[in-house]
């Protein structure tokens, strides 16, 4: 039987704390904030994502070993560590500058600013340790587990994560045309979303004209996703999304909903999907994706 989505997310939730009880085993003080990051509750939106690929591309009919479901879960820890290593790099003060996030106090506001940088290193080395560990455990052979890492590292990298993010800074209190805006949200955002859908296809060793399917999904929905994001900073409750709303008119961001207004915003994240939907179509298990899909759109948090 295939898990409910929920039932996923709570496996994925498992991994996650297991394989970090095992992993940080002795490792000092550090291991107290890199777990207060990550076991905070999370929508888990991108190992989602890495499992609906997989399933998309037709992995759920391969074999899969009797270990086979938790050593997809921990692959699909990697997009998840470098989620969250950015997440706490961009609460901290000369970033967004955050108290809240996941409902409680950002890790630098629990355990200074000095053990946030080094939570956010140290997620980064254990993601990549994350996909190895998980693509052995799949059988994968080894080019195709260094390609995993691959396009991991490269969607958080300069090209894409990071260098998103220094764009979304430059452009902030700055007028920003919907061109520049989109350049932002797919570097800060849509290409670490894009990464898990690919990888998902990689894993499950598919064509590459379905792997790149699984890209261009990935791309459009993450790009649904950021502006749903900034119509939610606009219109979301606090105390849902266990964020501070309003943040983006107080750095003065450039925002979908700022350029487009809130309807347009809301037309466009809509338009996003239906691409994304589009591209995905054809695929042999579409249907996990297409939840996930709305649910990216429909979220309120
Ligand atoms: C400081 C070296 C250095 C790098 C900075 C901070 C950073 C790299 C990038 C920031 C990218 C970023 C935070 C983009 C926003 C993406 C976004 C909308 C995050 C919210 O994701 P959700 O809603 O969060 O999936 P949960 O908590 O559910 O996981």
């Amino acid at each position: 039987m295939t898990p409910t989505l929920d039932e996923l997310r709570a496996a994925i939730d498992a991994e996650l704390e297991g394989w970090l009880s095992e992993t940080l085993q002795g490792t000092g003080p550090i291991a107290e904030p890199i777990r207060y990051a990550v076991l905070a509750k999370g929508k888990r939106i991108r190992p989602l994502l890495f499992v609906g690929a997989w399933e998309a591309a037709g992995g759920v009919r391969g074999p899969i070993a009797a270990n086979g479901a938790s050593a997809l879960h921990r692959t699909a820890l990697g997009p998840e560590l470098v989620h969250t290593y950015s997440l706490v790099h961009d609460d901290l003060p000369c970033m967004d500058d955050d108290d809240l996030r996941r409902g409680r106090p950002t890790v630098h506001v629990r355990y200074g600013e000095r053990a946030a940088v080094m939570t956010g290193a140290a997620l980064l080395p254990l993601a990549i340790r994350a996909v190895a560990e998980g693509a052995a455990g799949l059988g994968l052979p080894d080019p195709v587990a260094g390609r995993l890492i691959g396009i991991l590292t490269a969607a958080a990298g300069s090209d894409g994560m990071v260098g998103g993010q220094l764009l979304d800074l430059l452009a902030e209190k700055k007028r920003v045309s919907f061109e520049a805006l989109a350049r932002i949200h797919l570097g800060k955002t849509a290409r670490l979303i894009a990464a898990c859908c690919t990888m998902g296809g990689v894993a499950a060793r598919a064509p590459e004209e379905t792997v790149d399917r699984l890209t261009r999904f990935g791309i459009a929905i993450g790009l649904a996703f950021q502006t749903v994001d900034d119509i939610l900073d606009v219109t979301g409750s606090s105390s849902r999304m266990g964020k501070i709303g309003g943040r983006d008119e107080a750095l003065g961001k450039a925002t979908t909903p700022s350029i487009l207004g809130l309807e347009g915003a809301r037309a466009r994240a809509e338009q996003f999907g239906r691409e994304a939907l589009g591209e995905i179509a054809p695929l042999a298990e579409p249907g996990r994706l297409r939840e996930i899909g709305r649910l990216v759109l429909d979220r309120d948090r």
